[in-house]
């Protein structure tokens, strides 16, 4: 039903902000986008949605948010690449607040479908020791022994939805999020993954001609990057689904990290010499999505390559540094 409300939390974020405005152009009129930050860190604003600022973790808030809801889609949540979730153990696990406030709510406001975005950090650690991975299967959660902080709020939040579902008969899916790219999101502030941190390095080298590129770790440990497109179509099957245990939701091409710092240089059209810090925030040695369910279940996987997925980030990157330098330039002459 295209006018039934929907409510998108964390709508001014990456994932959230797309899925605002694809919600819209699929022609749902009645959208609600609910984010803490000031309407103008918002990553995308639709105009067609309504614009809430409020922050989660409190529970009037969370009752406010989901009041005449069908569809509640919980994607907020204080979170970022490595760089963040290393280093801000706390305030990760902190999110838990938002999605419990937002299941309570849910119930008691008649919500017929709520959405989770799970983590693949919620996987055993052990079974990512080694960058040869055997790509992680839904079970391989437990026994539990999740990225520390931030995988431990996944886990346990997937949880809580789980049993929402089972003892109050709300309508819960889950999705395992493996790393997920694209234009709109983090690229510069500290939170953002190794694609967009990539894609910025490389426009500043370029732009600098200084062509000394640090990479974290030795470069060796291996990814999947799920292009936003795919994650997009991946939250409407899933939710849309008979699916009630938490599903992978990623790519399963697999690349080093050495290998996407010399796919995104060959996309900025330069050279560079890879200066490793071994002592910088790295996670887990390998990881990669097993789609095995997700095929099984939805007959479908996300397909976008990290070529093209990557070129199209690239552009956007390079068109919000080249903004920020001349905001600068003009700060400077004034
Ligand atoms: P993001 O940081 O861009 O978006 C999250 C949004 O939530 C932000 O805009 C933030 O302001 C908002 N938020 C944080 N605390 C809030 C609060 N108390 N009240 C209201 N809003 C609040 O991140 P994203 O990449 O869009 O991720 C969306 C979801 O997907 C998160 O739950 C994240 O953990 C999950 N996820 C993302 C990835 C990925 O690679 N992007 C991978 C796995 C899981
Ligand atoms: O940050 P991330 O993309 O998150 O890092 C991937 C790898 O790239 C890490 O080993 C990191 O050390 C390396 N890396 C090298 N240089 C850099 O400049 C850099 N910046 C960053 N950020 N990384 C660099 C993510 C979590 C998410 C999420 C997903 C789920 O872990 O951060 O919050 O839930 O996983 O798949 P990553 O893939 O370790």
């Amino acid at each position: 039903m295209k006018n039934e409300l929907i409510v998108v939390c964390g709508g001014g974020g990456f994932i959230g902000g797309h899925l605002v405005a694809d919600l819209i152009r699929r022609g749902h009129t009645n959208v609600r986008s609910v984010d803490v930050k000031p309407l103008e860190e918002w990553f995308q604003v639709s105009e067609v949605a309504e614009n809430v600022v409020a922050d989660l973790k409190e529970r009037t808030n969370c009752k406010m948010a989901v009041r005449g809801a069908s569809e509640v889609y919980n994607l907020a949540a204080d979170m970022g690449g490595m760089g963040f979730i290393e280093n801000n153990k706390a305030l990760c696990m902190l999110s838990v607040l938002i999605n419990t406030h937002l299941l309570q709510a849910s119930v008691e406001a008649g919500v017929e479908r709520f959405f989770y975005a799970s983590s693949a950090c919620v996987y055993n650690a052990d079974k990512q020791v080694s960058e040869d991975v055997i790509p992680l299967k839904e079970d391989d959660a437990y026994p539990a022994m999740p990225e520390d902080g931030y995988g431990w709020e996944k886990l346990f939040s997937e949880r809580m939805c789980r049993h929402f579902r089972e003892d109050f008969g709300l309508t819960t899916r889950v999705a395992r999020f493996h790393n997920v790219y694209g234009p709109f999101g983090s690229w510069d502030c500290g939170r953002e993954k190794a694609p967009a941190a990539m894609c910025r390095k490389l426009t500043h080298a370029r732009a600098t001609g200084n062509h000394d590129i640090e990479v974290w770790g030795d470069g060796k440990q291996t990814r999947s990057f799920m292009y936003i497109d795919d994650c997009l179509k991946g939250i409407d099957m899933i939710m849309h689904s008979d699916v009630t245990e938490p599903i992978n939701l990623g790519s399963n091409e697999l690349v080093t990290i050495n290998g996407l710092v010399d796919m995104v240089a060959e996309i900025a059209g330069i050279e560079v010499t890879k200066r490793h810090k071994l002592d910088a925030p790295k996670g887990v040695n390998g990881r990669n999505s097993d789609n095995t369910k997700i095929q099984q279940y939805l007959g479908w996987e996300p397909g976008v390559r990290l070529h093209d997925g990557m070129q199209k980030t690239f552009a956007w990157i390079e068109g919000e540094y080249a903004a920020k330098q001349r905001l600068s330039v003009a700060g400077q002459s004034t």
